[in-house]
């Protein structure tokens, strides 16, 4: 059979947000996205090799409809589920089976029904090759379920040769999957389960060498590992980090708060070249952690955890939800005023957003409070749901403010120049230094934004550009601040 596997467009074509990537696009002038979803060659690796696969990510492509595909396979989160959905429908139309798979549709398998031939209810491994065999007999099944959740230490290797590598400026790996709390938000606990489930060291390994060898261009390869929690099971996560030493990455990950605590694991992530750290801090109101059931939050003190991850050169992206039951008015100048007082440098501000399938969900569909089940804006920037202690309006404005002032120009220029002044970049710089041609496009290009009518923009550049030749300065980083300034100052 020919297999179409499908990654659709998340958000429209003129949305922006944190994650879309346009600005670097344009930027770069050559489309390019932040990373593949990995069931996509997970799924290729599981396809036996007699049928054709070939992989259509609208994130960087159109789908091409006159390929001629006898089924299609599509990954399916909330934000992008209605435009999921609208394909299956165009494909099916066409004759072609449809299968749709993901979070989503496994949370609300008789929505998706209505959209697509078949819906595989959890991880594809144990159901994939059953799938294909129906379809080639003309049998598909409504559902596919596995009956027990995938053994990761049996698992192949994602198949990343059917994805245009070179559009994607990072890879993504999972090492672990499972989470033992049970945050009110969260789905992965209801999804991936309690038990945490890891490959081994060498499993992960192979898959980091396959990365490394096919792009030796690169110099260094960029990888998120997309782990829930990196460090969940700490003796395997310490194998793993001294096992990734040698092959130069420059990665990064989400891990709970309590890594703080952990000195020796931070420095192996250092060592093995980790960058950044995703951390849920979520609130900083303790009656929200409370409500939420984020209960390793409730323990420590959320600037010194950053001071301590930082002290050892690992940048922390902190990320927080706005519209918890108790906040108030107040919630909004109260995180921009935390945000830069602890100097963090790419805050990720989300809307509270209640997905399917979490208990969140469940508590506000009885209490009356989903205003809507329009997936599409189920993109953590939209209010859906109506606040306790605020009107919906109140909250999209309050985010909106607060996005406005932790990514303008004035707030980012004062955070660069603190990590400057502290040599924050060294390690990296000294591994890898960044030669001077690209500082001198990197200029020139920058140069040419200072004639789009953008005031701020132009300011900013201008008090830029005579440090971008200073050793201690990482442009990416400052191209990845102007594209969520660019966000957040979207439609003012
Ligand atoms: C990595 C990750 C990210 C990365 C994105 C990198 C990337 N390109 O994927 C970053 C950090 C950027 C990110 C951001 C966000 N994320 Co995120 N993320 C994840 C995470 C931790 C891992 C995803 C992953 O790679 N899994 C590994 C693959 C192999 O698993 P899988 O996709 O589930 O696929 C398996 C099955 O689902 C099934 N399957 C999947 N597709 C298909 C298709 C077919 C045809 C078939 C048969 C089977 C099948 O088989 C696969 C193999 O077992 C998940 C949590 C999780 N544990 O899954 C959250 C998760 C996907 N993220 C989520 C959310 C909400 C977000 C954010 C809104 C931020 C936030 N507030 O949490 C943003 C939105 C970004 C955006 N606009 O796209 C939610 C989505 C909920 C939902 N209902 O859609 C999840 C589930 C976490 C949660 N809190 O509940 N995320
Ligand atoms: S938010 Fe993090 S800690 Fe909480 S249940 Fe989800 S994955 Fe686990």
């Amino acid at each position: 059979m020919k297999i179409a596997l499908i990654i659709p467009r998340n958000g429209s074509e003129n949305e922006k947000s944190f994650y879309d990537y346009k600005f670097f696009s344009k930027f770069l002038i050559s489309k390019k996205y932040f990373s593949y979803l990995l069931a996509i060659p997970t799924l290729a690796a599981l396809t036996p090799p007699e049928h054709e696969v070939r992989v259509f990510d609208e994130n960087i492509e159109e789908i091409d409809y006159n390929w001629g595909a006898d089924l299609a396979g599509i990954s399916v989160r909330t934000m992008f589920a209605k435009r999921a959905y609208g394909i299956a429908e165009r494909f099916r139309r066409q004759g072609v089976k449809t299968v749709l798979g993901g979070i989503h549709p496994s949370m609300r398998p008789e929505e998706a029904l209505q959209y697509c031939d078949t819906v595989v209810i959890g991880e594809a491994e144990e159901v994939w090759r059953s799938v294909l065999l129906d379809a080639e007999n003309g049998a598909l099944k409504r559902t596919y379920e596995a009956g027990r959740k995938t053994d990761l230490k049996a698992c192949q290797k994602p198949a990343r040769s059917v994805l245009s590598k070179d559009r994607y400026f990072s890879d993504v790996v999972q090492t672990t999957k499972g989470c033992p709390f049970h945050c009110e938000f969260c789905s992965v606990y209801a999804y991936d389960g309690k038990n945490i489930r890891s490959k081994t060291v060498d499993q992960v390994i192979g898959e980091i060498r396959d990365i490394t060898a096919s792009d030796a261009k690169y110099k260094k390869k960029s990888v998120f590992f997309a782990d829930d929690n990196i460090i969940s099971d700490r003796k395997f996560a310490r194998e793993l980090f001294l096992a990734l030493k040698r092959y130069r990455l420059n990665w990064s990950c989400q891990a709970s708060i309590n890594i703080a605590q952990d000195d020796e694991l931070l420095r192996l992530m250092k060592d093995s070249g980790c960058g950044a750290v995703l951390i849920g801090f979520e609130s900083i109101s303790e009656k929200n952690l409370s409500r939420m059931d984020k209960k390793v939050n409730l323990r420590l003190d959320y600037k010194d955890a950053i001071e301590k991850i930082q002290s050892y050169g690992i940048l922390v992206h902190g990320s927080f939800i706005l519209g918890y039951d108790f906040d108030t008015g107040s919630a909004f100048d109260e995180l921009i005023d935390f945000i830069e007082e602890s100097g963090l440098l790419m805050p990720l501000v989300n809307i509270l957003t209640p997905f399917p399938g979490t208990k969140l969900f469940s508590r506000f569909d009885e209490e009356g409070r989903i205003i809507h089940k329009d997936w599409s804006k189920y993109d953590a920037k939209t209010v859906v749901f109506s606040p306790s202690c605020m009107t919906a309006g109140e909250l999209q404005d309050g985010y909106k403010r607060v996005i406005k002032r932790v990514y303008s120009f004035d707030s980012i220029f004062r955070k660069l120049n603190f990590y400057w002044d502290i040599d924050f970049w060294k390690h990296s710089n000294e591994v890898d230094p960044i030669k001077f041609k690209y500082r001198l496009l990197f200029a020139v290009r920058l140069s040419t934004l200072l004639f789009s009518f953008k005031p701020a923009r132009a300011k900013f550049i201008l008090k830029i550009l005579p440090k971008l030749f200073d050793r201690r300065v990482r442009v990416s980083t400052i191209l990845t601040l102007m594209a969520y300034n660019d966000y957040a100052y979207t439609g003012t």
